[in-house]
């Protein structure tokens, strides 16, 4: 280690050591290292997973520098940052996006060869972190990647759960929920910050005391005590140095506190206490949208947000002598409602523990958060148990109390003797049992409130927050979703990455709009066989892929059909099987029909208590079995559920789309993502006017885009009319074919009760709308098949998509946070050596 030496001897020589040099050579001779040092294997006897290990570590080694010196640059300089708090980050694996991001991965990939391996193979052995359900925490994960690709000084507050996302098997075609240990092979990633460990409270009761001045104040005595435990992953930006923070908190008991205070002499209750304690963030809830009121999810709520607000006041303090300025120095983001309880958490750490008085610290907090809402449904509109709250946080109670009441003085003001008002804004809901309702909480403790999407920023002022917008319109906002470019693209779809960029150079990485550049080449006859040639290598990829998980060999040449996303009713999964049954029907009745051959691929997760998801990938597989099998039909239709959808699927699988399903109910579905990670790679979109779909199809046009449907106004004047679904059976006689078809057990072995509940469901319900639109998303599937049929149109299409998604980078986004939510500047990091003592 000469070169270490020489630096260290002389911190001006800049030398590349072993442990930061980029050359192929030098990080051959890393892995190998790190193989020996860390692993403690001879390449001879190391596993895949050991190459894998010694890899990421010299690919974080290669980071730390950028980390270290960002973190401290945020801390010095008094420039504002963000804070973003959410209790689900879905990250997705790390090395391959650090090679793109390090811009190493050519490097990286002939050093790993030399060595006599694969690279692909060792990015696919890390393990997921599955720390979330689906969209809004994978939405997260893009926004780290673009606050620090930005150069924006910020951090990413959440848990770390030790069980993340279940994974799921399907057996006998029913979903099977699997443990997530992602933990158990070890975490390269993370840097445990022992040091930094905060106390939470839980329980107990408050006491009113006379403080030295003469001022009254009020203290929390707690029932115990948690200790969190800071876990940091880099977050580093495409091609710059900057590499901001995800810090994750993990509980531990506070030993001083059990022990000293209740457990004395009492080993086991001390164990006890422990267990307890470790518990708390054990498992992420795996429930996308409803959630029940479990107590030791609120748990997890109050813990994470607690833990970060005292983080960032600590951090504070460090150059400053007050919290005066908190507002200046940090904008908070609360991704939904989660961590709704930061507005009475910082009110408490202001008022109770920094002495503040009420209306300066209002002011503070006020300035300070900012509400994301990410769902219309009311059913997922979160609330607490007022018994259950007022147990657990009784000092927090007690600050809602105050906020709710000097707000509703306010409101009194405004609508004098407007009953309905106060009690819709109430942050307690008195209806029939008492709830803390956290949107209120949130909507009242923040300057800006956002939609994730313009139809869903519109509806939420009409809607459920419609009271709220009466009374201050000025804090309404939207801001449309948005993905990284770098995983869903650069990394998932190198083939596709280099054609583009042979034609238009590479700037589109991190400046989406420049896409646009290819519109230039769609009439070009031999980029657009260039651009199917790629299209069909990715299918052959993920055909290959199918047949090896779940032996059914589809043609790389039919029209891939996808459908990933959670499984949810008002997302219709079940709609797009009535689609399929109707193309069985056609096919069995008419062998000679005209249309191109369809491959349907499914994936997706359902809550493991929701039983009509269940039902619904049992329905999904059973329709498949049937038709996978039958010679009739000659291959023209298959129907694949890939089991286990997550981040690393999804890679596999946005690719390879040629027709990408988005079809919830309009006015249901807040924004989606997957929509644009699909038609980004190329996909066309069938869809409804929901979400971000009615943007996509702005910006690609009208006619490149498949749409069906009810509006969202037609649904509502469909629903005030009383909507009778068994109408649509008796007069529509194909959809009474399909319907019948899954009634009389024809794809469950005769058995006639499985698949009956959706059925009910749809002809005696159906609040979801799928007989209402069933026709026209039939006639739109058609236009589809006739588009397909014709490829060089289809190519257009395709190519078109691409060069119109510049709007849908998780850049914009951030972008239209930065400027008009957070106000944040970039700042642009300055790398030192490591070991110099200015550092
Ligand atoms: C919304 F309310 N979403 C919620 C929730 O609890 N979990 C969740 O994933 C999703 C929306 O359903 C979305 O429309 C949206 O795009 C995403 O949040 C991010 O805003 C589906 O992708």
């Amino acid at each position: 280690h000469l070169s270490l030496m020489a630096s260290i001897l002389n911190p001006n020589v800049t030398i590349e050591d072993d442990r930061t040099g980029l050359d192929i050579e030098t990080i051959r001779r890393a892995v190998l290292d790190n193989l020996f040092y860390i692993q403690g294997k001879f390449p001879a006897i190391a596993t895949k997973h050991d190459f894998y290990m010694a890899l990421a570590y010299t690919v974080r080694d290669r980071l730390l520098q950028r980390w270290l010196n960002s973190v401290q640059t945020n801390l010095k300089k008094d420039v504002k940052s963000v804070a973003y708090l959410s209790a689900e980050f879905l990250v997705g694996p790390h090395l391959g996006n650090n090679l793109i991001n390090l811009d190493i991965y050519q490097q990286v990939e002939q050093a790993i060869k030399e060595s006599g391996l694969n690279l692909q193979e060792l990015i696919d052995t890390e393990e997921e972190p599955g720390l979330g359900n689906g969209g809004l925490g994978r939405l997260a994960a893009c926004y780290l990647d673009s606050l620090s690709s930005l150069e924006i000084p910020a951090i990413g507050y959440g848990i770390r759960y030790e069980f993340g996302i279940f994974d799921q098997h399907i057996q006998d075609g029913w979903q099977v929920e699997i443990t997530d240990k992602w933990l158990q092979y070890g975490n390269p990633w993370e840097i445990a910050r022992p040091e930094s460990s905060v106390m939470v409270n839980f329980g107990g009761r408050t006491e009113a005391y006379t403080d030295d001045h003469g001022a009254f104040r009020v203290r929390w005595i707690p029932e115990y005590v948690v200790k969190g435990i800071p876990y940091d992953t880099p977050i580093l930006g495409y091609k710059v140095n900057t590499a901001n923070t995800l810090r994750l908190w993990r509980s531990e008991a506070c030993e001083s506190f059990n022990f000293e205070r209740f457990n004395q002499g009492d080993y086991y209750g001390a164990v006890d206490s422990k267990v307890h304690s470790e518990n708390l963030c054990k498992v992420l809830y795996p429930n996308d949208e409803p959630i029940q009121g479990k107590e030791l999810r609120l748990q997890q709520q109050y813990f994470f947000v607690c833990c970060s607000l005292q983080d960032m006041i600590r951090t504070h303090l460090i150059e400053n002598s007050s919290l005066d300025n908190f507002d200046q120095l940090w904008a908070i983001q609360l991704n939904d409602t989660h961590p709704a309880v930061a507005v009475a958490e910082l009110m408490r750490l202001l008022v109770d523990v920094h002495h503040y008085e009420w209306e300066p610290a209002w002011q503070i907090t006020e300035n300070t958060f900012g509400y994301t809402n990410h769902t219309l449904l009311p059913e997922a509109l979160e609330k607490w148990p007022l018994s259950i709250f007022g147990r657990l946080l009784p000092r927090l109670l007690e600050i809602i109390y105050e906020i709710n009441n000097r707000f509703l003085e306010r409101v009194r003001i405004k609508f004098p003797d407007n009953g309905s008002k106060m009690s819709s804004l109430s942050i307690i809901d008195e209806s029939d049992d008492k709830y803390v309702r956290m949107a209120n909480l949130a909507c009242i403790g923040s300057h800006r409130i956002n939609g994730v999407a313009q139809l869903h920023s519109e509806l939420l002022k009409e809607t459920i927050l419609h009271d709220f917008y009466a009374l201050f319109p000025e804090k309404f906002t939207n801001v449309t979703n948005g993905v990284t470019p770098r995983r869903w693209m650069v990394l998932s779809n190198p083939r596709l990455t280099e054609l583009i960029t042979q034609k238009i150079g590479n700037r589109w990485i991190n400046h989406l709009d420049e896409l646009k550049q290819l519109e230039q080449f769609v009439d070009d006859a031999s980029f657009r066989s260039q651009w199917r040639q790629v299209k069909q290598e990715v299918k052959q990829d993920l055909a290959k892929y199918i047949e090896k998980k779940v032996g059914i060999v589809v043609n790389p040449a039919s029209l891939f059909d996808v459908q990933v996303k959670r499984i949810h009713e008002y997302k219709r999964q079940h709609l797009n099987v009535l689609h399929i049954i109707t193309l069985y029907n056609r096919l069995k009745h008419n062998p000679n029909l005209d249309i191109p051959p369809r491959t349907f691929i499914f994936g997706g997760k359902a809550a493991p208590g929701y039983f009509m998801a269940k039902r619904i990938i049992k329905l999904i597989t059973s329709v498949g079995d049937v038709i996978n099998n039958d010679p009739d039909l000659k291959d023209r239709l298959k129907v694949v559920f890939l089991p286990d959808y997550n981040v690393t699927l999804g890679q596999r699988v946005y690719p390879a789309a040629d027709l990408s399903e988005q079809i919830s109910t309009a006015g249901k579905e807040a924004s989606g993502t997957g929509n644009m990670k699909f038609s980004l790679n190329g996909a066309l979109t069938i869809g409804t006017l929901d979400g971000a779909n009615v943007e996509i199809r702005e910006e690609v046009g009208a006619e490149n885009f498949f749409l069906f449907g009810l509006t969202t106004p037609q649904v509502a004047e469909v629903k005030s009319h009383g909507y009778y679904p068994r109408g649509h059976y008796d007069s529509n006689e194909e959809l009474r074919g399909v319907l019948d078809l899954i009634s009389c057990g024809f794809f469950s072995r005769g058995n006639r009760e499985l698949l009956q509940p959706i059925v009910d469901n749809l002809l005696y319900d159906d609040p979801y709308l799928l007989l209402a639109d069933y026709q026209s998303y039939i006639n739109s599937q058609e236009e589809v098949s006739e588009a397909y049929k014709d490829q060089e149109r289809w190519s257009r299409m395709s190519i078109l998509n691409v060069a119109r998604m510049g709007k849908f980078s998780s850049d914009r986004s951030i972008q239209e946070y930065c400027d008009n939510i957070w106000k944040v500047q970039p700042v642009s990091i300055k790398l030192q050596a490591y070991n110099q003592e200015n550092a």
